[in-house]
């Protein structure tokens, strides 16, 4: 990394954040480097996470908001996870956004990131790009991710602004909404109302939500992201996303998000440098406990509880605690 390189995301150079993404995708010591040169730029950013089942229309709405968004003025950034899949009949965001117009306007920036790898090493890519986007000035700046798994969920969880988008028909909203969904969501989307079912799955939503006893109450809005007369109901969405951050930073909802999502990237950064330091030199052990284990010979619980004990016992041999 250049050391200039911090300086020219802060400026909102578009080559620089680009470059900047992929040091944060590929290289974690050099991702840990930038992101001390920027920290300090960061946080004026409105993030906004978007997910719900595939299909859904998350990238159409994304879209549209980010073409809504322009007209006032503003710079949007986006990171997508998990790129749509051929299974969906979902888009890629980039062609979602071309087909708004918005191709070509330095004022957007979009990104995939692919789930390579670990998934801890994903969900600290997308906290780290948000950041970049961030610093470069981008705001807000939008992640979109399918929610199915409950890592997803996390991610999108670490957004200051959770949106849940589902539709009718699509991965069955409801079901969506049993496996956790709800209890993330500050703001749901029925999107695709101009389909078979919007209605119902709208009074099965407000019927779920008005059940909920703890908590605050997320808002149910409906689009048609596609279009439809009018905005499609994306300019109420947009107005409601807005009135979400106003109301969380008045109530100091939001200073708590934001420590509670600092205090778990530190956890994760602690987490993988003591599992990085811990196993190298223990792969025969591991071995051994492993085969133990694949040949019913014990627990995985027991072997990582004799290896713990092993080090525990070794360490305070060498007087170490
Ligand atoms: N009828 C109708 N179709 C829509 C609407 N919004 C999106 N679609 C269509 O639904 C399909 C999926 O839209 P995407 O925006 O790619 O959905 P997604 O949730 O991002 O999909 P994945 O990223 O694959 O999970 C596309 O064919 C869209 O054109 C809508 O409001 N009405
Ligand atoms: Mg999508």
């Amino acid at each position: 990394m250049t050391d200039e390189l911090p300086a020219r995301v802060r400026s909102g150079d578009v080559p620089a954040v680009a470059r900047a993404l992929s040091v944060v995708e590929n290289d974690l010591e050099a991702a840990a480097a930038l992101l001390e040169g920027l920290f300090d730029a960061v946080g004026r950013a409105h993030r906004v996470g978007v997910t719900g089942p595939p299909g859904a229309g998350k990238s159409t709405l994304i879209a549209a908001l980010a073409k809504a968004w322009r007209e006032d003025g503003r710079r949007v950034g986006i990171l997508a996870v998990d790129p749509s899949s051929p299974f969906t009949g979902g888009a890629l965001l980039g062609d979602r956004v071309r087909m708004m117009g918005l191709f070509g306007d330095a004022g957007v920036f979009i990104r995939s990131l692919a789930t390579r790898g670990a998934l801890g090493g994903l969900s600290r890519a997308v906290h780290d790009g948000a950041d970049v986007l961030d610093a470069a000035g981008f705001d807000p700046v939008v992640v979109e991710t399918v929610g199915v798994g409950q890592s997803e969920l996390a991610i999108a969880g670490a957004a200051d602004t959770v949106v849940v988008v589902v539709a009718p028909g699509s991965g069955d909203g409801v079901q969506a909404m049993k496996a956790g969904l709800l209890e993330v969501a500050d703001l749901i989307v029925v999107n695709q109302s101009d389909r078979e079912g919007a209605d119902r799955l709208l009074a099965d939503l407000r019927a779920a939500v008005d059940l909920r006893e703890t908590g605050a109450k997320p808002a149910i809005l409906s689009t048609t992201a596609t279009g439809a007369e009018g905005d499609g109901g994306v300019g109420a969405v947009k107005a409601a996303i807005d009135a979400h951050r106003a109301g969380a930073a008045a109530g100091g909802a939001l200073a708590a998000r934001r420590a509670a999502r600092a205090a778990a990237r530190i956890r994760d950064e602690v987490d993988r440098r003591r599992s990085d330091a811990w196993w190298p030199g223990r792969a025969r052990e591991l071995e051994r406990l492993s085969a133990a284990v694949a040949e019913g010979r014990t627990t995985a619980a027991k072997a990582a509880g004799d290896l713990l004990r092993a080090a525990a016992k070794r360490g305070a041999a060498r007087g170490k605690p």
